[in-house]
């Protein structure tokens, strides 16, 4: 297949933006990219789809979600507006406590079935890979079954997703005042039955106040690493606990969150090659006014990602482009920033090296925009201008 008249944003350097761009597609890969001045004549004579000048871009990654759940949090956000802090409601019994109630008395069907309309959501707003993480199960059968679900999504629906185990998310009740023993015996042995069953491509834990501290995680990450599974954490989002300096000393793809992310914690993530990932739709939900420091993030050289955190709790938002818009306007990464959070850099918080640009040899994953201009994704508020999307090579 050949793309012609494209205004292509490769996301090589920047936008690495080429107008009257052609993109030749052999099987799910790019073959070639480039002005169609020099689309080689042995490409000439492919079928091709004229984008009329459309924005093509690589097709968005979703690197932080946690897709599958069960119930909603509604009341929550009723309570919140009444007064209530997300810590009370949590320390309460509430907050992802709740969730995991509903999660547990859900079938691997029903989690499936109520996550395919959010994923669904997702895609419509561009995305072509997503990623979703465990975490509202707490028990070993519940956070497999939750894998199985997060897994079996990719049998509906065309895109790639990639499974995040999230068992170290919170204490749950039956383990109360007992963080180490809940990690010893339900989050490690978890990992070690989910990986055995080919579910995980990444572990992920909570460090906060209200979840877990840095050393009861120590033991999860070495597992990980034992296991030679990558690993990433939820970090400073409400308060500084060091967790991105331990996550980069365990080589972290990412550390998440960061709101109240220290200069030492910039230092550790722009050593070990760390990726920001920015998520403004938790912030805007929570009402946070500590802002992540994103200047120093930038001038430390730390890759910003930016995705949904799309959860029944801090952040129900479905669109990529919406969180890109939050990016910029909350925390003030440039559109330039917030595309590559949603592309190049989003590929590489998920350790996926062959996606997230436009560039032979990589996954034909793109999207058809009607935009003109890359920056028009990010600043639109809750608009998803997508006119056609592509899933390795095909056209859906
Ligand atoms: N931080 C978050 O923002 C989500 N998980 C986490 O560790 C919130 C999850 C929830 O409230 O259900
Ligand atoms: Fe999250």
């Amino acid at each position: 297949m050949l793309l012609t008249h494209a205004t292509l944003a490769t996301m090589t350097d920047g936008y690495g933006l080429i107008p009257e761009a052609a993109v030749v597609i052999e099987g799910d890969r790019i073959a070639w990219a480039g002005p169609m001045a020099d689309l080689p004549a042995t490409h000439r004579s492919l079928p091709d789809h004229d984008c009329g000048g459309r924005l093509v871009t690589p097709g968005l990654i979703d690197c932080h979600t946690h897709a599958v759940f069960a119930g909603h949090r509604a009341v929550e956000f009723e309570l919140r507006l009444k007064g209530a802090s997300y810590e009370e409601i949590a320390r309460a019994g509430g907050g992802i406590l709740s969730t995991v109630t509903a999660t547990r008395a859900a079938s691997e069907d029903a989690l499936l079935a109520s996550a395919l309309p959010r994923i669904d959501q997702l895609i419509a707003s561009g995305a072509t890979t997503i990623e979703v993480k465990s975490g509202y199960g707490l028990t070993i059968g519940d956070e497999l079954k939750m894998l199985r679900a997060a897994r079996r999504i990719a049998q509906h629906r065309p895109v790639t997703v990639r499974s995040t185990h999230l068992a170290a998310h919170a204490v749950p009740p039956e383990f109360k005042g007992d963080a180490t023993g809940y990690i010893k015996n339900i989050a490690l042995a978890s990992l070690r039955a989910a990986h055995a069953e080919g579910l995980v491509d990444a572990v992920d834990a909570f460090c906060e106040t209200i979840a877990f501290t840095t050393d009861q995680l120590d033991p999860l990450f070495a597992e990980a690493r034992a296991l030679g599974l990558p690993v990433k954490l939820h970090a400073e989002q409400l308060t500084d606990q060091d967790g991105a300096t331990f996550a980069a000393g365990h080589g972290a793809l990412s550390a998440d969150h960061l709101e109240y992310l220290s200069p030492e914690g910039i230092a550790a993530m722009a050593k070990a090659g760390t990726v920001a990932v920015i998520l403004p739709g938790a912030f805007y939900t929570l009402r946070e006014s500590q802002l992540p420091p994103i200047a120093a993030l930038r001038q430390a050289g730390v890759p910003m990602a930016v995705a949904t955190d799309l959860n029944p709790g801090s952040s129900p938002m479905a669109s990529l482009p919406l969180a890109m818009n939050m990016a910029c306007t909350l925390f003030r990464l440039t559109p330039e920033e917030a595309l590559l959070g949603t592309t190049a850099h989003a590929a590489r918080a998920l350790g996926l090296a062959d996606r997230g640009r436009v560039a032979p040899g990589l996954r034909a994953d793109l999207g058809i925009w009607d935009a003109d201009h890359p920056a028009e994704l990010s600043y639109r508020i809750g608009a998803t201008p997508l006119n056609t999307r592509i899933f390795g090579g095909r056209i859906d």
